[in-house]
């Protein structure tokens, strides 16, 4: 039997639950009353005063926050705590050139490698085991977060990061990890690479994968548990929450994953009205940060859509369970695990020249990675000094002038979102214009 790693907390009664709950939500929005001048205003707006909140139920009278309230406040606008205090930022992608930034103080720092060593419970880790970490280290939550949860449990961390798949695999075959946590789409990689170098999984130590930072379905669960011969675990977070460990499944049930809801308050709102749907049903992920000191934020709209159950789990944990991640309510993008808005991408091609601002978004999958196409148009004057018949042929880059602009863009693409795009460029009016409708910039093709 997997371990609990903290039994009291997870398995609590609700009815417990939803007073520590109450308590932790009025100690928040007194917090952020005082301490967040952008709150003060919010809540004296809607005409909330710190000590209205009395119950968890009281959560419907604050105010929703917005990844834009992070940009607008970029970057450390909405910290509650002096900046001295903050041991530790990170960042992911903001809807334009921006960041979006997130910070901790010590005790913050505790409760992510908290949740975190709760999730590597879930997947079936135990203390003794070894893990490798294949989530990028850095600016990405994903690394430092997975790492300080499995020291935390008391496995011995393999903090090699993504990428370097050769590598990935040298240490799987002579490290013997038990358990191993990298996005889904790498984890497929992963899977072929051990079949390319005539590894069978079956023969290896690997037993459990932590997956996540990206949607997946069931039908890639099961693709990659039948080539890995392991476990595939779902974890959720967002670096606005506090980054991996907002929630996960369990190894034994894989039937939706727990929300740590000691720490974090989840509402599911319908994304139009705001109103909240009924339990299990599909809507908005909402969620009010119970505990963080450094950047404590009420009501944040996710934009993922997901449904939320409180049915008793057979694992015997009392949290909330949430469904996958089934869409988004905003025009965010994940590709290769990276977070990606078609507003970045126009933030980073209106200071090259000879484009006009009308592209398109193609995602695509080959090999099971994710591929991202970005396709922009040439002014009028660009094309006519190319030459008319040079476009949409075969070649067309031989052209030094074409070339040159195409390799300036991807740079620039690669420098604003992280992420390697394949650029081609269109003739003027071959792109995509509004016809007046609905414009769509993206377009993709990988059937999740
Ligand atoms: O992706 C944190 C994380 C790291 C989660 C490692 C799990 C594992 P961000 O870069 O801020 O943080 O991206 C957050 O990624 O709002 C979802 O849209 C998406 N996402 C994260 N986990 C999942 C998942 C990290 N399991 C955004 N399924 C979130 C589907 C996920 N989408």
């Amino acid at each position: 039997m997997p371990i609990i790693f903290n039994e009291e907390m997870e398995t609590m009664p609700r009815e417990d639950l939803r007073k520590l709950q109450g308590e932790r939500l009025a100690n928040v929005v007194d917090r952020v009353y005082h301490n967040v001048p952008f709150y003060k205003q919010k809540l004296d707006e809607a005409g909330v005063s710190p000590g209205d909140i009395k119950s968890v139920d009281d959560v419907r009278r604050l105010p929703f926050t917005r990844k834009t309230d992070l940009r607008d406040n970029y970057p450390f606008g909405l910290f509650a705590v002096p900046r001295d205090q903050v041991i530790r930022v990170h960042a992911s992608s903001g809807t334009t050139g921006k960041p979006t930034v997130v910070g901790y103080t010590r005790s913050d720092i505790e409760t992510w490698a908290e949740v975190c060593a709760r999730s590597m419970a879930l997947a079936g880790a135990e203390p003794g085991m070894m893990f490798q970490n294949a989530y990028g280290y850095g600016l990405f939550t994903g690394g430092l977060g997975m790492h300080y949860g499995a020291e935390k449990l008391g496995m011995t961390v393999i903090p090699v990061s993504g990428g370097n798949t050769a590598r990935q695999i040298m240490l799987i075959q002579d490290f013997g990890p038990d358990v191993m946590a990298c996005t889904p789409s790498y984890a497929l990689t992963i899977a072929d690479a051990l079949l390319e170098a005539g590894v069978n999984p079956a023969d290896i130590r690997l037993f459990s994968f932590v997956l996540g930072a990206e949607p997946w379905t069931e039908e890639m669960r099961k693709e990659l548990e039948d080539k890995l011969s392991a476990h595939a675990v779902n974890i959720y977070g967002l670096s606005e929450i506090i980054g991996p460990g907002v929630s996960c499944e369990s190894i034994e049930t894989k039937n939706g994953s727990h929300i740590f809801e000691d720490h974090f308050l989840v509402e599911v709102i319908d994304p139009e009205t705001g109103d909240p749907v009924d339990e299990g049903e599909v809507g908005e992920l909402v969620f009010t940060t119970l505990t963080k000191e450094a950047l404590p934020l009420l009501r944040y709209r996710t934009g993922d859509l997901a449904s939320v159950t409180t049915e008793p789990s057979p694992d015997g944990r009392t949290h909330a369970r949430m469904s996958a991640v089934l869409g988004r309510s905003d025009d965010m993008l994940i590709v290769r695990g990276v977070n990606v808005f078609p507003t970045q991408v126009e933030a980073a091609l209106v200071g090259i020249e000879n484009i006009s601002p009308h592209f398109r978004i193609i995602l695509d999958r080959e090999e099971q990675l994710d591929t991202m196409q970005v396709q922009v148009e040439v002014t009028e004057e660009f094309f006519r000094s190319i030459g008319e018949d040079v476009f949409g042929h075969r070649g067309s880059d031989s052209i030094e002038e074409v070339y040159r602009l195409e390799q300036e863009i991807q740079t620039t693409l690669r420098d604003a979102l992280g992420l390697s795009t394949r650029v081609s460029l269109l003739a003027p009016g071959d792109g995509v214009r509004s016809a007046g409708g609905k414009l769509s910039r993206v377009e993709d093709r990988r059937n999740l």
